[in-house]
Order: structure tokens, then sequence, then C-alpha cells
């Protein structure tokens, strides 16, 4: 396909089917506010839509054993290593309709228009929904991605449990994923490159008046869970000398976490406490125990590293000054990933194609392509959303935004499917 080509992305489509996406939902606010956990009644609803829109597009479809979905445009070589791109459809809880969608949707949209211009791809080209790309049920991100990328093997899947208590396997059964795990890692000639769009879930590209970002690196995401245990008893009756109280200590950690990210020499290096359950959770009870998540981040693995440990020492030195247990269970510590030049290159050429301007930038937010870089060369595309704000209802993307990404994209692709 020329330089030259002029693709019409269709607007209106890709808007009202984000849009019927965003109504399979439990949260009780209405859209564009959404919930929409993996392996619910809605996360299995909205899987059947789009299998309904790869059928009109008549793209060839296959479910893996966790539910990954692949619908793909035979190119002229099937047999050669495809083209992949895609992302995720699930939602945490009270967030927005565009993370993770527009690239499962704006990939679709993307083989639909080079379809419409009569382009005939040599290798095919792929877009795939990725299973539970956010760590709301099983509180690990990236769970269908680690997967084909053989980070993530059956029996460490049985220890993930849901609030439930279910672990996945009983859960992805249920909704009628079945099959080995091993059966959907992806060896490493499946694909020839990959490439994911999505929203930037920052400030950057809208601040600049950029329409397009092209990602170098992804950063490196750690989580963790401590778990503090004091001597709970009765608020009044206990005084304060000796106190042995779960809360004040986590206080005093959460603190010293806080302040261990801010001192650190990296801007990239990110810590939230997201998550903190005290028990027994009554206001005339001294907390016996508490139990808290980090999530640390930095596009620099080091550096990365270097801060979880203080992290750690903090701890341990606080715990012990008050006299409380702590456990600290590392849930994942991933390396970070680098786009690969020969789809920076892509992409960059698309962008000059379509007349669109870009900055090369890096990637905070953690994505499926963290661990599809394992098992492709990887790149990703981003599009601004207003004033960055992304995991709320208001998070937002504009069509014009949305159509420059695809176009971009559809680009890319095209590109990569004929080399
Ligand atoms: O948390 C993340 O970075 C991703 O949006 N799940
Ligand atoms: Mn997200
Ligand atoms: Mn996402």
């Amino acid at each position: 396909m020329s330089t030259q080509t002029s693709l019409t992305i269709d607007k209106s489509r890709l808007l009202s089917e984000l849009t019927t996406l965003a109504n399979f939902s439990s949260c009780e606010q209405p859209a564009p506010a959404v919930t929409r956990v993996v392996f619910s009644d809605e996360d299995l609803a909205a899987r059947k839509y789009l299998m309904s829109l790869y059928e009109d597009a008549g793209l060839q479809t296959r479910v893996d054993s966790v539910g990954n979905t692949f619908a793909r445009w035979i190119g002229d070589d099937d047999a050669l290593p495809a083209v992949g791109t895609g992302s995720h459809t699930d939602a945490i809880p009270h967030s927005g309709m565009y993370d993770g969608t527009v690239g499962v949707l704006g990939g679709l949209e993307a083989i639909r228009v080079l379809q419409r211009t009569g382009f005939r791809p040599r290798r095919s080209i792929e877009v795939l929904m990725i299973t539970s790309e956010e760590p709301t049920r099983f509180g690990i991100g990236c769970t269908g991605s680690r997967v084909m990328a053989g980070r993530l093997v059956e029996s460490e899947l049985s220890d993930l449990k849901d609030s439930d208590g279910d672990d996945f396997h009983t859960v992805r059964h249920r909704a009628g994923f079945s099959g080995d795990i091993a059966s959907a890692v992806l060896s490493h000639d499946y694909y020839h490159a990959w490439t994911e769009l999505h929203i930037e879930q920052g400030p950057e590209l809208e601040s600049k008046e950029l329409p397009i970002g092209i990602v170098t690196a992804i950063a490196a995401p750690a989580s963790l869970i401590v778990t503090l245990t004091g001597v709970g008893g009765h608020a009044g009756g206990v005084l304060m000398p000796g106190r042995r109280d779960a809360m004040c200590a986590a206080a005093e950690i959460i603190q010293a976490i806080e302040q261990l990210a801010i001192a650190s020499p990296s801007d990239d290096l990110v810590a939230t406490v997201g998550e903190v359950d005290v028990y027994p959770g009554a206001v005339n009870s001294i907390p016996s125990k508490v139990r808290f998540t980090i999530d640390l981040r930095d596009v620099d693995g080091d550096s990365r590293d270097q801060c979880k440990s203080a992290m750690e020492t903090q701890i341990e030195s606080i715990a012990k000054r008050r006299n409380i247990e702590f456990d600290i269970t590392i849930v994942n510590s991933d390396p970070p990933a680098t786009s690969s030049p020969m789809i920076t290159a892509a992409v960059e050429q698309a962008c000059q194609a379509s007349g669109l301007a870009y900055q090369r930038m890096v990637s905070r937010a953690y994505h499926d392509s963290l661990f599809m870089a394992q098992v492709a060369p990887m790149g990703m595309i981003f599009i601004p959303c207003r004033n960055g704000v992304s995991h709320r209802p208001d998070e937002l993307t504009t069509p014009e935004q949305l159509s420059d990404g695809v176009e971009v994209l559809a680009r890319t692709l095209a590109t990569l499917s004929m080399s």
C-alpha cells in the first residue's frame, strides 16, 4: 500500500462499537463508567459481541485455553509469521470506556479500513483480545499475555485466587475456557511483529497537542503485598504505652514508602499503596492486622529494584521497632520492555504518510505489550486522553484522536505485513 493511499476511518461505526462494548458492565453508574471484571457475565457477553464483529469482518477466529481471542485476516502467505495487534477489554471497577478497548476495536477497524482499500496483506494480520490485563480479580496484571509468553504456567495459575477463594482454573473452566495452559504459549515465530494501540493514560501528548506517541519503552511494574500483625484490643481499655497497633505501623510504613519514591534519583520511579485492609475494622478496636499493596514502577529496572529493597529494609526496621510481625509477598517484579526499532520506524513512516505529528516517549502504564515483547518484536502507538485521565469514568479520547491512531496503526500493520 503506497504512502499516498488515503484511508478513511469509519469513526461513527468505531465510536458506536466502543459505546456498545461499554454497556457490558456491572458498574452501578451508566456508561461511560465501566466495570468489566475478567470472566464475569459482562466480560463473557462482551466477548460474544466482539466475536460477532470479527465474523462480520470475515476474520478467522480462535480462542485459547485462557480466553485469549484471535481474529485473523488471512494473508496471501498464511504460513508466514503473522502481524499481531490488539489489547484488553477487561476494565477495573468504576473506570472508563477507552482503556484497552481502543486497541481491540481500533485494531479491528484498522483491518477493515485496509480491506476497504482493496489492500492484500502478504502476512496474515491478527487482532487479539487478551484475557485479564487488569489485576482486579486475581491480583496480577497481564495474565493472558504472561501465559502466551510462557511466564505464567499451570501450577502458578492454580495459586491465583479471587475474593471468593476460587482459583484461576476453576473460574476459567466455569466461564467455558478449557485445555492445558502450555497450549496457549506462542512460539517465537508465531508473530513477525506485534503493535498495540492504546490511550496514553498520561497528560503529555495532550499538553503538547500531539496526536501520536511512539512508545520506546514500557516501565517495569512490581507489586507487593505487605501483612503486618500486632495485638488487637479494646480501644478504651488498652493504654497507649506498649500498644502493638498494626494500623499505626502501616501508617508509618506507607509514609516511608512515599518518601523513598519521592527521594528516588529517578523521575520515572512511582509507588502507590492502592489497597489497605484493616482487621478487625471496628471503630473501637485496636487493629491487630493490616494488609496493604504496593505498586512500584520505573522505566529502569535497576532503579525500581533498588527502591524495592530500600522499602523492604524500611518495612523491617519500622516493624521491628514497633514489635510488629511482618510478611512481604512479591506478587510480580517484571523487567521493562524496549520497543523494536523495526516497529518504531514503521510507525514513524505511518505518521509521516498520514501527515500526523508525533513524539517518541515511554509508557508509564504497563500493557500486554510488556509481555508480547517476549514473544515478538513489539511496538505501541499512543493517542491522547483528556487531561491524561484514565481508570476513571471521565476517561476520554475524541473520535478524531481515535481516527488518527487507527490510521497510523493501519499503515503500520500494512507495512509490517509486507516486510
Ligand atoms: O496498571 C496499569 O498500568 C495498567 O493500566 N493495567
Ligand atoms: Mn488499565
Ligand atoms: Mn490498558
